[in-house]
């Protein structure tokens, strides 16, 4: 049963008596910090017994300007302000991952859950997961995120059998058809977990054992289905699981052709039912396998390219997925807009301190600057967005603290397209990296470009001609002054 958390000024459920002023809830819930106006956090009207949220003392998020000092308001993401003829909300297109924000309990290897909400409440495990949608989608809506995204066992419970497993996500997503029809949140992406039991414990189509590559095309199938009932945008393939621990019970070839034959079933299968959402890779080079075989989005795309598949996959680029694989958030997905691949992110950020997947609050606006000028000259994300995969600190435990995290998250995402676009505007970046390649735009450059020329034309050229090239800089650190003034 939920345990009211006495630390936290926002936990109370319905009904519960609070035991606190409201001058006191308003002083927590701002961090002592002084009000500007009339901005206050929780009104009275907003008492427990009136009313029967989730959330009861935390109103929907404002837009106060960078200037507020409200902790609760968003001080760069306007959703309803129009640029270019679409709201910042349909710019961003942000979402929230069920997985973390509604079923993460601040558990880690070393320590149980710390995290107790006050929805888990409920007759039996399906009434319960309604429940915590019912509070999910009211958060959805206070942090104005236009869509979610889930996997099939964070919204409904695991049966006894895959038949009634199957018969909980129907009843749940029946709900949740309702709550997105009632509030106007859309599903960004489904996917099914295929990591958790432990029958995935060797991988999920790359199983050794047919049996289980049979139970997960089964349990995908049932995913797809609740995906199209939800007009979801799209459906996520994330393979934590696909990959090995040692070569020495592995035939990696076999796994990899057993991996392509389960996405084609995918393919297939979404084509019979008329799903037309975007199918998307996520790759990740490994944890909790040692080495997973979608390890980067390059590997990705060879792989999907060696079986067929590139016509219908894109990629979801995660950002902690990328430092992970050593790469830079910008860099995977500059590869994957390179092809024509980028579909969706993941946003979030890792600690490179810490070897693993931290999925933290990305707040680093250099960091997401960057990342988004490679989205926005690649044209945007389509029917992708800007999924939170992202958790609270295992002590954050006030409800409070889930607000401020996707405040923070969102800010700095709205902040880092607001400066993107102000860049390419000016077009500095540009003029600089089009004048340093400019050698191919003419003579023997553009026969290169245009493979007109091979190594006998150009070794008689170097040789009578051309000379010694001259060495000219690459102004690096000029660029990187240009970038520290439109960010400070
Ligand atoms: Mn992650």
């Amino acid at each position: 049963m939920p345990i009211l958390d006495p630390s936290s000024g926002a936990a109370n459920g319905p009904g519960s008596p609070s035991g606190r002023t409201f001058a006191q809830i308003r002083a927590r819930a701002n961090f002592g910090l002084v009000l500007p106006s009339a901005a206050v956090l929780v009104s009275p009207t907003l008492t427990m017994k009136k009313t029967r949220a989730h959330f009861p003392r935390i109103k929907t998020i404002a837009y106060e300007g960078p200037k507020t000092t409200n902790a609760l308001a968003f001080r760069h993401y306007n959703p309803d302000e129009v640029i270019d003829g679409k709201t910042m909300a349909a710019h961003l297109r942000f979402s929230i991952a069920y997985w973390h924000s509604f079923r993460g309990a601040g558990t880690d290897p070393f320590g149980s859950a710390t995290l107790q909400r006050p929805w888990e409440k409920g007759s039996d495990p399906v009434s319960i997961a309604k429940h915590r949608m019912d509070a999910a989608f009211e958060f959805f809506q206070k942090i104005r995120a236009p869509f979610w995204a889930f996997h099939d066992r964070d919204i409904a419970p695991e049966g006894r059998t895959l038949a009634e497993s199957n018969r909980n996500l129907d009843r749940v997503v029946d709900h949740a058809r309702d709550l997105q029809r009632a509030t106007g949140v859309k599903l960004l992406w489904g996917t099914a977990n295929l990591f958790s039991h432990p029958r995935y414990m060797c991988g999920a189509a790359t199983n050794p054992d047919a049996h289980v590559f049979a139970y997960a095309a089964a349990q995908v199938k049932k995913a797809l289905d609740a995906t199209k009932r939800l007009n979801g945008t799209g459906y996520v393939f994330w393979g934590g699981r696909e990959g090995y621990e040692t070569l020495l019970n592995t035939n990696l070839k076999r796994e990899q052709d057993h991996l392509a034959a389960f996405l084609h079933m995918a393919v297939d299968y979404a084509k019979s039912i008329g799903f037309k959402g975007q199918f998307l890779i996520e790759p990740k080079p490994k944890e909790p396998t040692k080495h997973q075989y979608d390890f980067d989005v390059a590997s990705g795309i060879a792989f999907l390219r060696t079986y067929g598949l590139e016509k219908h996959f894109k990629f979801n680029v995660e950002t902690n997925h990328a430092t992970l694989a050593g790469h830079t958030f910008q860099h995977e997905i500059e590869v994957a807009a390179a092809q024509g691949m980028l579909g969706s992110i993941d946003a979030n950020s890792g600690d490179l301190l810490l070897g693993w997947d931290t999925d933290q609050f990305n707040t680093d606006v250099r960091e997401l600057t960057l990342a988004m000028l490679s989205i926005l000259r690649a044209g945007g994300l389509g029917t992708g967005g800007f999924n939170f995969d992202a958790k609270l600190r295992r002590p954050s435990i006030d409800l409070e603290d889930l607000f401020l995290a996707h405040i923070g998250g969102m800010d700095a995402y709205a902040c880092a397209f607001k400066i993107a676009r102000r860049i390419l505007a000016e077009g500095k970046f540009e003029e600089f990296v089009a004048a340093r390649y400019a050698s191919f735009d003419r003579g023997y450059g553009r026969t290169i470009e245009q493979r007109r020329v091979g190594f006998r034309e150009l070794s008689k050229l170097a040789l009578s001609k051309l000379g010694e090239p001259r060495p000219r800089s690459g102004k690096q650190e000029y660029l990187e002054n240009l970038l520290g003034s439109y960010l400070h």
